[in-house]
């Protein structure tokens, strides 16, 4: 049985309990500033959100043959550049804007690399090629750079966000790479298969190091570092969620304002911007789940030999 826990200290609290096997989570990562954990689920096969205070926030990743495994949130910068054509001077031109994004992979075969807003939507497809079995997934925030390791390619390799730039850093003589996490100068991953802990520089892929050898069933590691003050004091969710029901982020320019937006078992109460209600009912091509925080699923699903809803109500009254 996999449960979610939290620690502080020596104490552990269970965030979700799982006593009736109804999830298998396989990955987490923290959004500090609204303190959300988004978490992928291998048996169910969707992103969702918890609030750090226990509360569930809802489902926000979900579709027939996905396979969400790794994620990593990108709370502060998600500088993304957007080219935008200038038809009465005939020049492109191209503009930033700051997002809270989460980027994920997708073990669909083949796997790729994806990237959504909080809630799911402006989803696209980083990556598709050349990509063997991607395990981890981390990112950079302070450089806006993903890294992964592909235990089938033997590569470690990282993908500069704000401008599109693939590398490769590790080839080759790896055995069996699991964890891998970025902090200073340095990329760090663990390998499960020789038991070594190494880093590599970051930026060049050189000076690869064995930091600690000889450890036993290794199976993740996580780096943290200090958020800056001025993120912390300026990011608009840190109060009180920005005054949001469900999700928020910042606003795609940067500014303080909060945005809020829902997870997909919740529609924008627009006449009150930052609430969200529950959807009242499903679309004529899904089946609406009895209970739980799954509402619609796709019909196609309902009798299919495998429990998508959380109380399993799509495999009820099969033939
Ligand atoms: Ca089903």
């Amino acid at each position: 049985m996999i449960d979610i826990y939290r620690v502080f200290t020596r104490s552990a609290t269970t965030v979700l309990a799982n006593g009736d096997k109804q999830f298998k989570p396989y990955d987490l990562d923290i959004e500090p500033f609204s303190r959300l954990l988004f978490w992928t689920c291998s048996k169910t096969n969707v992103i969702s959100i918890l609030r750090l205070n226990l509360t569930s926030v809802g489902v926000v990743v979900r579709g027939d043959g996905e396979r969400p495994r790794s994620i990593a949130i990108d709370p502060i910068n998600g500088k993304k550049q957007f080219n935008i054509w200038n038809f009465q001077y005939k020049i492109f031109y191209f503009i930033i804007f700051n997002y809270s994004f989460m980027y994920w992979i997708n073990m669909v075969s083949p796997p790729t690399i994806e990237e959504a807003e909080f809630d799911g939507s402006r989803r696209s497809t980083l990556l598709s090629l050349n990509l063997g079995r991607p395990g981890q997934l981390t990112i950079d925030i302070l450089e806006e750079t993903l890294y992964w390791a592909d235990s089938r390619l033997q590569r470690i390799e990282s993908y500069d966000l704000s401008y599109g730039k693939r590398r490769l850093l590790v080839d080759g003589d790896m055995g069996d790479p699991k964890g891998i996490a970025v902090l200073g100068e340095y990329l760090y991953w663990i390998d499960r298969k020789y038991m070594v802990l190494e880093r590599i520089s970051k930026v060049t892929g050189k000076g690869r190091t064995n930091i600690k050898i000889l450890i036993n069933e290794l199976s993740d590691i996580y780096a943290v570092q200090n958020l800056s003050l001025y993120n912390a004091v300026h990011h608009p969710c840190v109060n009180d969620n920005g005054g949001c029901s469900h999700i928020c982020h910042r606003s795609r320019t940067g500014s303080s304002t909060a945005i809020c937006s829902c997870p997909l078992t919740h529609r924008r109460d627009y006449s009150f911007s930052k609430q969200c209600l529950v959807r009242k009912s499903c679309k004529f091509d899904q089946f609406e789940c009895r209970s739980g925080p799954i509402f619609c699923i796709p019909r196609v699903w309902r009798c299919d030999g495998s429990p998508e809803c959380v109380d399993s109500s799509d495999e009820e009254g099969c033939a």
